[in-house]
């Protein structure tokens, strides 16, 4: 998304517009590509600490299974998503990932683009009582 802007504003020959954009970009802290949530599950439990996650943007979600069970981090925010998955060297892609299991002390790594604003909620389909939610915000990218 925000290379897509600023090659747009550059074509149009209107530098200034084109270093206020990347002022913007530095502002905010440097690396606005991704935004990052990592998840662990420890005694059969998710923990994740909520962040400000903005829609549109590539969004990268890292699993780390620190029990010794397997486990599994499921979701229906991935749904029609063009989501890739990495786990145990593995990389898979696709649109009807709905998630990823984790054998004990495991680490999965999940990318897609935000594009749906609200509660999502995770859950292992192992064992049922184990959920979590992230709080997805409409906020631009101002
Ligand atoms: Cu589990």
């Amino acid at each position: 998304m925000g290379l897509k802007q600023r090659s747009a504003v550059l074509s149009g020959g209107r530098v200034w517009l084109a270093i206020c954009f990347v002022l913007a970009l530095c502002s905010q802290g440097g690396a606005q590509a991704e935004q990052r949530i990592d998840v662990a599950i420890k005694d059969f439990a998710f923990v994740t600490k909520q962040v400000p996650l903005r829609l549109g943007v590539a969004t990268v979600i890292t699993i780390t299974n620190e029990d010794q069970e397997r486990h599994d981090f499921g979701s229906t925010m991935f749904d029609g998503l063009p989501t890739r998955v990495e786990s145990g060297g593995i990389v898979s892609y696709g649109r009807g990932i709905s998630g990823v299991f984790l054998d004990g002390k495991k680490s999965a790594v999940i990318r897609f683009v935000m594009e749906r604003p609200g509660r999502h909620e995770f859950r292992c389909s192992i064992h049922q009582n184990m959920k979590g939610e992230l709080l997805l915000l409409n906020v631009e990218a101002a």
